[in-house]
């Protein structure tokens, strides 16, 4: 298969925006001819107070915003949100900790190992998002039944040091390689107006394009702007450009899963049509996302039907 670089990412991004969303489409209707749409529901399972200095983020306890921090949540806690979720049809459930990371001797990470085990009986795919692991640790979560790890590059890697100084590009990169190794499927993507250019989004996506095997899906978040934190005064990314990278996405990732994550309480329904058409295929349902809105699941439910888009069944990823 053809392996985007940047350059061929930038021809197809420049093209007239019709031209583009019609190609993405038809790459989507040849791969993904179901025309569903993926429910995963968020939980966050550790709330706040973390060590990085990630510029976007309201759990990071370098800035002041207000966020009251919390322990690990109890496994019973955590395990009634998923079977809510599962009943709510959601096929995805993902839970995510505001630490840098996580090694295999941590007493919380056995923690989080035992409440995987409980979660995948449950029959959703499995997501966690724990921040950087050792590989040890990796392997532990694909044999607990974690089915993906998210992990985002968030941003090219020139732009990386202006957005996070406690950890680098590489560090994320060596995650993400021990999660490979592991055999869990990559998540991976990132969050667009943080102040970078058009082409650190596209650089990104090349630096996606050359992951072996492909990510499995690619969350594509819009800066949820947190008071306290530097970018709290970023102005909204431009619909044409989320839509344009998404299609972008689409045509170079065609079996990946594209999230139109963080962000959509800011958009717009047609905003969120356009989304779908240019070749989303999965969003985070729920009223909350870790700590930020969401749209309510009455307005996601109302909004999928009048678009005419199904709700993805069940179908695990079994961890073989
Ligand atoms: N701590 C882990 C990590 O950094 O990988 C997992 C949780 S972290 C909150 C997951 C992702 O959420 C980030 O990589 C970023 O893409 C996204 N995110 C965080 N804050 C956001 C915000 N204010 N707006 C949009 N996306 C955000
Ligand atoms: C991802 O790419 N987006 C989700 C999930 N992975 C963990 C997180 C979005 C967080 C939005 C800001 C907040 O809720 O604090
Ligand atoms: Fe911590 Fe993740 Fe937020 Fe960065 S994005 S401050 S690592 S919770």
């Amino acid at each position: 298969m053809f392996r985007h670089d940047f350059a061929s990412l930038r021809a197809l991004y420049d093209r007239p925006l019709f031209d583009l969303i019609g190609e993405a489409r038809a790459v989507y209707l040849q791969h993904w001819p179901q025309n569903e749409v993926q429910l995963c529901t968020l939980l966050s399972i550790k709330t706040g107070g973390c060590s990085e200095d990630c510029s976007y983020c309201a759990q990071s306890a370098h800035y002041d915003t207000g966020l009251q921090k919390e322990t690990l949540l109890p496994l019973p806690q955590i395990l009634a949100t998923a079977e809510r979720a599962r009943a709510n049809g959601s096929t995805r459930f993902c839970m995510g900790a505001a630490w840098r990371g996580v090694t295999e001797k941590d007493a919380k990470f056995q923690t989080v190992l035992e409440t995987v085990r409980e979660v995948s009986k449950l029959g959703m795919e499995v997501c966690v998002t724990l921040g950087s692991l050792t590989p040890e640790a990796a392997r532990q979560l694909r044999e607990a039944g974690v089915t993906a790890y998210n992990h985002n590059l968030d941003t090219s890697p020139d732009f990386y040091p202006q957005i996070v100084t406690t950890h680098t590009f590489q560090d994320r990169l060596d995650t993400i390689d021990s999660v490979q190794k592991a055999g869990m499927a990559v998540c991976c993507g990132g969050i667009i107006g943080l102040g970078e250019t058009e082409d650190d989004r596209l650089k990104m996506l090349a630096v996606l394009c050359g992951f072996d095997p492909a990510p499995e899906s690619v969350p594509i978040n819009c800066l949820m702007p947190m008071e306290g934190t530097p970018l709290a005064e970023q102005p909204p990314v431009d619909i044409f450009q989320l839509v344009r990278l998404i299609a972008v996405t689409r045509i170079a990732l065609p079996k990946a899963r594209v999230r139109l994550s963080a962000g959509r309480s800011l958009l717009t329904r047609e905003g969120q049509a356009l989304c779908f058409y240019a070749g989303a295929n999965s969003i985070f349902y729920g009223d909350k996302l870790l700590t930020a809105a969401n749209p309510g699941t009455d307005a996601d439910h109302a909004l999928l039907k009048e678009l005419n888009l199904g709700i993805t069944e069940p179908t695990p990823l079994v961890a073989s």
